[in-house]
């Protein structure tokens, strides 16, 4: 049973679309065993060496018993933070840029530093604050998170990696005081710019002592590619249910830009079910120095560590991918569906990802159905919210084989991405047959 992967018109496999990617998912009633298909297009990203992530960490902390034990907003030790990571980014061929903002009659500092070369009208950012609170080195929070994606944006300058997409990276000022680095950052690109960012990736607190693998419910591409990291490694997530808010993301999230990101967990307990799948201990908090003077850099989970930022350059390698060409148009899926006599209705299912916006007001959906009399049955297109759009009406006295044809469809009241069906039923009996393939193009 031959499950398809979307083709650009013309058949080129291509998988980038205006944001992020898509992937074809197998018919629901063809062949449940079938997995979707993997994006042909994305070079598999390196390991990230847990021992150079941890060498920020040390830095970090270094700076931090150095500057009056913080690395906090307005405090020299926050300075120093994005002293050390922009030499390193400079060092590495990266453009780098200061942003200075006022917060709390103190001036604070964004860190923006951007890979040369790809389209930069679909940009993937990835981002962490730097920042601590006043109590403590921030080792944990949110040192992680800052060491992990520069020692990703370092994997991209050792691979020179050339991806379709242009990646830009970032480290916030004075998140602890309220999202304000990332905040004043997204506010004061022009609108231009910010509708460029194709999505932007979040990461904070991304190595608790007793860690949970939660990923952000935000945008379905991007939550799909850390969910399928992790499956690949047989660790299982869950869904980040606090972060609405809580970090960064939100500043991007309210322009209206696609986010996702990675968390371990801070103050909250973790229950039994959650240490049965994860180990660690049920009833502690993820991180008990969560905003205190033991997050430091004994205050790790290397395993935690390690894996989330293997799955940040997984993230950016995949996302990043794709064609130099604008985005594919086609959808289709070639798994055959048989259709019961005189019985249920079938579906078949093609999923589209990483649009933008809702669908065409001309949707044309190529249908392809071996059917003798084909007065026999009915089709439905079920758009992803489960609106139905007759296609087909059953015809007793249609006694012609196939049904081989487009219909076009006014789908602009329906949102482009999601599950769209393709659904058969036959109403009379005798005459049999099945979905042979079907098709949307955008
Ligand atoms: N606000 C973050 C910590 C935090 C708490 N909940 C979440 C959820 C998702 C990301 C981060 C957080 C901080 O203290 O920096
Ligand atoms: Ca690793
Ligand atoms: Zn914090
Ligand atoms: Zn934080």
């Amino acid at each position: 049973m031959k499950l398809s992967v979307p083709r650009r018109v013309p058949a080129v496999a291509a998988l980038a679309l205006a944001g992020l990617l898509a992937t074809a998912a197998p018919a629901a009633s063809a062949d449940p065993a079938a997995g979707p298909q993997a994006p042909v297009s994305a070079l598999a990203a390196p390991d990230i060496p847990l021992a150079s992530v941890k060498a920020h960490l040390n830095q970090f902390q270094s700076i931090a018993d150095s500057n009056g034990g913080n690395r906090a907003h307005g405090r020299p030790g926050y300075k120093a933070s994005i002293d050390y990571v922009k030499a390193k980014l400079d060092a590495a061929g990266f453009t780098t840029s200061v942003q200075q903002f006022t917060s709390n009659g103190a001036t604070g500092y964004n860190l923006v530093a951007d890979w040369p070369g790809g389209d930069v009208n679909r940009t993937v950012m990835a981002g962490a604050h730097l920042d601590s609170v006043g109590s403590g080195a921030g080792i944990n929070d949110n040192g992680s998170g800052s060491a992990a994606v520069l020692e990703a944006a370092l994997a991209v300058s050792r691979a020179q990696l050339q991806p379709a997409k242009h990646l830009r990276f970032g480290w916030w000022g004075a998140e602890e005081l309220g999202l304000v680095g990332s905040r004043y950052y997204v506010n004061n690109l022009p609108s231009t710019e910010r509708s460029r960012i194709a999505g932007y990736l979040n990461f904070d607190m991304i190595g608790s002592p007793n860690p949970g693998y939660f990923v952000y419910d935000d945008d379905p591409v991007i939550e799909q590619t850390f969910k399928d990291y992790f499956a690949g490694l047989g660790v299982p997530t869950e869904i980040e249910t606090e972060g609405d808010g809580r970090s960064d993301h939100a500043s991007f999230k309210n322009a209206g830009i696609p986010v996702g990101g990675l968390f371990t967990g801070a103050s909250r307990t973790k229950s039994s079910a959650q240490a049965q799948k994860w180990g660690g201990t049920a009833g502690q908090a993820f991180d008990r120095c969560y905003h205190s003077s033991c997050d430091t850099t004994s205050n790790i989970s290397d395993t935690a560590l390690d894996r989330n930022s293997d799955a940040i350059a997984h993230a950016i390698w995949t996302l990043s991918a794709g064609t130099t060409e604008p985005p594919g148009d086609l959808y289709e899926n070639t798994a055959d569906v048989a259709v019961p006599d005189a019985g249920a209705a079938v579906t078949s299912t093609v999923t589209v990802l990483g649009r933008s916006g809702n669908a065409p007001a001309a949707l044309k959906v190529g249908v392809d159905i071996k059917h003798s009399w084909r007065g026999d049955l009915v089709v439905d297109l079920v758009a992803p919210d489960g609106t139905a759009f007759r296609l087909k009406n059953s015809s007793g006295s249609d006694s012609a084989d196939n049904v081989i044809t487009t219909y076009t469809v006014d789908a602009s009241a329906e949102a482009a991405n999601g599950d769209w069906k393709l659904r058969v039923q036959d109403v009379a009996r005798y005459d049999t047959g099945y979905i042979d393939s079907w098709k949307l193009t955008f």
